[in-house]
């Protein structure tokens, strides 16, 4: 009997340790750096984030994810171990039991923890996203309206701050919206008429643009040069589906040469013909001026000929 208790004794230590053992490895897998979303394809989440920002919030996810499938590979041992191990063996009544207190004070406390330490990172994170620092290296302002964008380079934050330059869409242009990276940039947001929403995928990041005197502002840091299509993304109106702008980060250098042509009065396709885009390539390439299909007598294409709408 004696030697029975040890044996099982010995194989329940075996078991805690060949569990902390595993999580122990999780643990130092996920704290050097195993990019074990990478394997997954980030469980779901965007890839391809060009800010610190976007790099921050992948990371809460990834955790979040991991420690949900540890719970929950954790769960699902357990219900499957009571299914074999208390299956129907005859028709004898098993033991009738109530309650266990050690056990329903654990699984309050638990889940209580687990939202606790998932609501700490997600609040740091957030904090750290939403951050406004006190010297932005750029400051633009982002003015929607139905149904395009403007952009206003502006001399220091503020909305009473000196416009240095300007770029606006029209139903024939996507706006150019240039910056460096490497620097803080701050955006401020308005809107001359209904709400909308200034997103660019690949910052993993969007936030509505207000009318009125409320003014949004956040920050980002832009990792990597290239070209980003920006759309909004409030349902506004008829063209909403269309208002698209496009990023271009540039070197710092050559965001400089950018807003000096533009101060010099260059138009924007000009400026970027200045920093070394030729061709098509002054102009967006990744999306394209839409058909308003508008004349004098048709509007959208619904409407008959003479209705006068
Ligand atoms: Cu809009």
């Amino acid at each position: 009997m004696r030697a029975s208790d040890t044996g099982r004794d010995n194989g329940s230590r075996n078991r805690r340790i060949a569990g902390l053992g595993f999580g122990g490895m999780l643990l130092v897998a996920l704290l050097s750096g195993c990019d074990v979303g990478a394997a997954f394809g980030g469980f779901g989440w965007p890839q391809g984030g060009i800010t610190p920002q976007s790099q921050r919030m992948y990371d809460l996810w990834i955790g979040s994810v991991v420690a949900a499938l540890v719970v929950g590979v954790f769960v699902w041992g357990l219900i499957f171990w009571c299914v074999i191990r208390y299956r129907k063996r005859g028709e004898e009544l098993p033991p009738q039991t109530r309650f266990n207190m050690p056990m329903e004070v654990l699984y309050t406390v638990t889940p209580v923890l687990v939202v606790c330490v998932l609501f700490y990172y997600t609040a740091i994170v957030q904090t750290d996203v939403d951050r406004i620092s006190k010297d932005p290296d750029v400051t633009v302002e982002v003015v929607a309206f139905k149904w395009n964008w403007q952009f206003n380079y502006l001399a220091e934050p503020g909305e009473d701050a000196q416009v240095l330059a300007s770029t606006i869409g029209s139903t024939d242009e996507i706006p150019l919206l240039v910056l460096p990276t490497g620097q803080k940039i701050r955006f401020e947001e308005t809107s001359r008429d209904v709400i909308h929403s200034f997103w660019v995928p690949e910052l993993l990041f969007k936030r509505d643009v207000l009318p009125g005197s409320a003014r949004n502002v956040f920050e980002v840091t832009i990792d990597t040069e290239g070209r980003y299509v920006g759309r909004c993304a409030e349902l506004c109106g008829t063209y909403h589906s269309m208002m698209n702008f496009e990023l271009v980060s540039v070197s710092p250098e050559r965001y400089q040469q950018f807003l000096a042509a533009k101060q010099a009065g260059q138009s924007t396709p000009e400026a970027m013909a200045t920093i070394g885009f030729t061709g098509d390539d002054r102009f967006a390439v990744t999306t394209e001026p839409f058909e308003t299909k508008r004349d004098n007598n048709n509007f959208n294409g619904s409407q008959a000929e003479g209705t006068g709408r």
